[in-house]
């Protein structure tokens, strides 16, 4: 029987509010239970509202992936007013979004792993960090953080051009049922592809080779914090003049086998979840009523499943949903992942901004739907977004949202199985227990929003 010995309540560097109850027995890790520790019920919002509010309303869930929330919300209507959108809308929306990735995986990388890895200043907003095991030589440990100081102005660019797209970041207003309002000018293709050249440079010169000094100095990490093996994408980033995504959509399970990918087959617990209801349903059918009572609940996080199983989303699963890698993730190939995914991106925006035609229309206009259901997905930085929409009478009836740290930091289901985090922590030594800096490791490289995942 392990002992508890520690609660870390708030953990640090992770968007929202997540506790974590850690066992351990003989220096390991034996239990982990991830606690989603707020309400939110976004979900309640939307009924009654027009279904042209949902683009406005579901951003609001995140101020750091908005636009994949947005893009899910219209793709989810556009599914019911069938309708063929411009190229320039594709191409501005993969701009957009991919604008979010940068930004998302720039910060994640400096600014919320890698102080987990170097000394950091103990002043705000670095600190407090957990000590113990800092492997870097001083010198590049130093040149490190001075990249970590420089990152912020590469958010900016990317922000910037999220902003030039979208009218504003965060929270666009430009995602609309049909495509992008606004388009953009021959001065602002100009400015955006010199920001994503800049962007490109940053993650070059200093991304990759620092990602490098992390891999030297803690290819262990390669062998903690392992997934369960199974991992789904729902695709994205189409592509119009290639006819093809980006992103490929699959579920690849614990044996290797990739196979096709249906929102029909995610289901969602609520069994050790702060909501009405014990068992597990698909989205369409289940609601958000809290019960704050529940004595087995420990998480206002739901615990999503695909076929049953307990699957990981986000870059590391992109890859192996597409084929790219094999076995499975750790702290360092998810961070790997992440940054690659980054650099892909740079190269793929310049593609997509030089495809951009100004004179072309940006968007159709459909109106919005009377009545239908419909899930809309899009793959956000963090990995798979759904959302489930019914309409009725001109009205949106039900919406449920499914986020990637949905998937990633569920509790257990109502067979006891445990969630992705939860079962990455199972196993892994701890040096100090005051001071659990291999967990919050794993922790990190899931990069959990927990603002999303309570939604
Ligand atoms: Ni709030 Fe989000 C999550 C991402 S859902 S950051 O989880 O990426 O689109
Ligand atoms: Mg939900």
């Amino acid at each position: 029987m392990g002992q508890t010995i520690s609660v870390i309540d708030p953990v640090s560097r992770v968007e929202g509010h997540l506790s974590l109850e850690i066992t351990t027995a003989d220096g390991k890790v034996e239990e982990a239970l991830v606690k989603g520790t707020m309400y939110r019920g976004f979900e309640n919002l939307f009924a009654g509202k027009q279904p042209d509010d949902a683009r406005t309303i579901c951003q609001r869930v995140c101020g750091v992936c908005p636009t994949s929330h947005g893009l899910a919300a219209v793709n989810a209507m556009q599914h019911m007013i069938p309708v063929i959108l411009p190229d320039n809308a594709y191409l501005l929306r993969n701009l957009l979004l991919g604008a979010e990735f940068l930004h998302s995986h720039i910060l994640h990388f400096y600014h919320l792993c890698v102080p987990d890895y170097i000394e950091m200043p103990a002043t705000s907003p670095w600190g407090p960090v957990y000590g113990g095991d800092k492997r870097l030589p001083a010198a590049e440990a130093e040149q490190l953080f001075n990249h970590a100081v420089e990152a912020f102005r590469q958010r900016q660019k990317a922000h910037t051009i999220g902003a030039m797209i979208g009218g504003r970041m965060p929270h666009s207003m430009a995602i609309v049922i049909g495509g992008i309002t606004g388009g953009l000018n021959a001065e602002q293709v100009e400015n955006i592809d010199r920001l994503l050249n800049d962007i490109h440079s940053f993650i070059e010169t200093r991304m990759v080779p620092d990602l490098a000094r992390l891999e030297t100095h803690y290819p262990d990490y390669y062998e903690i914090g392992k997934g369960t093996g199974h991992f789904i994408s729902f695709g994205g980033f189409w592509d119009p003049k290639t006819n093809k995504n980006l992103f490929a959509a699959g579920y690849r399970d614990a044996a290797g086998r990739i196979m096709p990918i249906s929102s029909s087959y995610v289901t969602e617990s609520t069994y050790y979840s702060w909501y009405q209801g014990d068992f597990p349903g698909n989205p369409f059918g289940t609601t958000t009523v809290p019960d704050k009572n529940k004595s087995r609940g420990y998480s206002w996080i739901k615990a999503p499943r695909y076929v049953g199983q307990v699957c990981e989303v986000g870059p590391f699963a992109r890859l192996a949903v597409s084929g790219s890698v094999q076995g499975l993730s750790s702290v360092m190939g998810r961070i790997r992942a992440r940054v690659e995914e980054a650099r892909l991106l740079t190269v793929q925006m310049k593609t997509w901004l030089a495809a951009y035609k100004e004179s072309g229309p940006t968007y159709v206009f459909v109106g919005q739907p009377s009545v239908g259901c419909a899930v809309g997905t899009v793959e956000a930085p963090r990995g798979s977004l759904a959302h489930y929409v019914t309409v009725c009478n001109g009205a949106i009836d039900k919406y449920q949202i499914v986020t990637p740290t949905c998937w990633n930091c569920s509790p257990k289901d109502e067979r006891g199985c445990a969630g992705v985090l939860e079962h990455a922590a199972v196993g892994t030594s701890v040096e100090d227990e005051a001071e659990p800096i291999e967990v919050m490791r794993i922790v990190h490289s899931l990069d959990p929003c927990m603002a999303c995942s309570v939604h």
